[in-house]
């Protein structure tokens, strides 16, 4: 082949090849989207129904948390108002007489494979009470089918500072990497250690990894 008839195959050659280039990356051919990282605080929402909005069949309870106010002189109630956003939230009511007495619900059925073995999690929402001064006990669990392994396990009677005022919480634990239930379960977990008839509210729950 002539030297003018090989350089002008190169050159057209060349052409094609940008012109190949130029309608994979037109077309998206070229180019695939990578994972995202998640997001310190951005992680997705392990809870269902953490807002308390997805009412059950008898339009009295919410779907997805177990009610256990069995014990005398309490009960855990779904209510309109006051909220922090939606159209529910939860209410305790624990009487005067229901002093020491435990009144929780729980999330059954957390899938394992929704949680990243060694990763951190923080467990949040926000109560009101209407009473102030330590009277009261707050905690969350977080644990295994069966009750093992107990991972995350944390209360907070230091709050609020104010009555009827909604305060945010905020947890954080570390899932194991030896953890392997078949499901998990989340706690919310209610005690009063007065004689005072008393009140507590808790709306906008999520677990979300933060790390
Ligand atoms: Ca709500």
């Amino acid at each position: 082949m002539p030297a003018v008839s090989l350089l002008l195959c190169c050159a057209h050659m060349i052409v094609q090849s940008v012109s190949i280039f130029a309608s994979l990356v037109a077309t998206g051919c070229l180019f695939y989207e990578t994972e995202e990282p998640v997001p310190p605080g951005g992680g997705a929402e392990i809870l269902r129904n953490g807002g308390f909005e997805e009412l059950d069949a008898t339009g009295t309870w919410v779907t997805d948390w177990e009610n256990l106010d069995g014990n005398p002189e309490g009960e855990i109630e779904l209510v309109s108002a006051p909220v922090v956003s939606g159209d529910h939230a939860l209410r305790w009511h624990i009487g005067a007489a229901g002093d020491g007495y435990e009144y929780f619900i729980i999330q059954n059925q957390i899938d394992p494979a929704l949680f990243v073995r060694g990763a951190r999690y923080e467990m949040s929402g926000s109560y009101m009470i209407d009473h102030v001064g330590g009277e009261i006990s707050f905690s969350y669990i977080v644990r295994g089918e069966g009750d093992e392994p107990d991972i995350g396990n944390d209360w907070d009677n230091t709050h609020p500072a104010a009555a009827h005022v909604w305060d945010p919480f905020a947890f954080e634990f570390t899932m194991p990497n030896n953890a392997d239930p078949a499901n998990f379960m989340v706690y919310l977990h209610v005690i009063k250690w007065t004689s005072a008839d008393l009140n507590l509210w808790l709306d906008d729950v999520s677990l979300h990894r933060t790390n």
